[in-house]
């Protein structure tokens, strides 16, 4: 074997918790593959604190790039996440236009809001330049506020029902999307994920609903869909694996009784994704 899978992660750095870079990053590790990380701004921990120190790296994202291209890297996947800007979803345009080869994967987790408010930081601009980068995916993972946006659904609740789960999805994957895993759908008692990929109805993944929440939850469900992708599994294997892992890690979360702003806790499951990853070769 001359080489391991690679993918270029490009997301938030937030130092202390977790969330964005500081989930994908041992995530993607612990299943076999590199993860090469462009920031797209640099925390000293998540937005959800009541202080954080936050600075936007917008200005170091084409250097990335010419370095990267210097060394003519290639990569198996491009994966991007928290995008704090119209400049920055252009600059993730321009790098897939550079880096993006016939094979390479592209997994968009369409960061824009929850419960159904978009975030502040969210201008109309980028809902469009967002919808364009989805259009390119292999795999997007919105929750049900993004993907209302991104299908100009109105959004209602997190509780809907199948048939609109896949009207949803259906707009999206006739944007371009290949594969669409809805997240977060709620009743009650039961939180689960739908995956549409284009025929026939989709598929969906249930857990008991556990009434708290912790930040990176969405990341470390869409890091494990990614490397797993990656690696070579099916999408509906991906998500019926990652939807395991994500609820064993919430569960464990609450039994320790972490703060919600401390994030999801993954570390102790690691040799989980170790076991279940093949060592696959890389491009290069
Ligand atoms: O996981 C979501 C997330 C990502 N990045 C930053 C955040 C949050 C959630 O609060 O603040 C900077």
């Amino acid at each position: 074997m001359d080489s391991i899978k690679r993918i270029a992660a490009i997301n938030d750095l937030s130092g202390a918790s977790r969330c964005s870079l500081t989930v994908a990053l041992p995530i993607i590790s612990a299943l076999g593959i590199q993860c090469c990380v462009m920031p797209t701004a640099i925390l000293s921990n998540h937005t959800g604190f009541e202080s954080f120190y936050f600075e936007d790296y917008t200005r170091g994202m084409d250097k990335f790039s010419g370095e990267w291209e210097k060394l003519n890297l290639k990569f198996d996947c491009i994966y991007t996440g928290f995008l704090g800007s119209d400049k920055q979803i252009e600059l993730v345009e321009n790098f897939m236009a550079d880096f993006n080869e016939a094979d390479t994967k592209i997994v968009i987790d369409p960061v824009m809001g929850d419960d159904g408010k978009i975030y502040t930081t969210y201008t109309e601009k980028m809902c469009l330049e967002m919808k364009k980068l989805v259009s390119y995916a292999d795999v997007v993972t919105p929750n049900i506020t993004e993907a209302c946006v991104l299908s100009d659904t109105p959004y209602t609740s997190e509780n809907i029902t199948m048939d609109t789960a896949l009207d949803i999805c259906k707009k999206i994957y006739d944007m371009g999307a290949k594969n669409i895993i809805l997240t977060g759908i709620k009743t009650d008692k039961t939180v689960s994920n739908y995956v549409y990929s284009g025929n026939g109805d989709g598929s969906i993944y249930t857990t008991p609903l556990i009434k708290t929440y912790y930040t990176g939850t969405g990341d470390l469900f869409s890091s494990v869909i990614c490397g797993m992708y990656v690696n070579g599994m099916d999408i509906k294997s991906c998500a019926e694996f990652a939807t395991e892992f994500t609820k064993k890690a919430t569960q464990k979360s609450y039994e320790l009784g972490l703060k919600w702003e401390e994030g999801i806790c993954f570390e102790l499951f690691m040799d989980e994704l170790t076991k279940a990853a093949p060592l696959q070769e890389g491009k290069r």
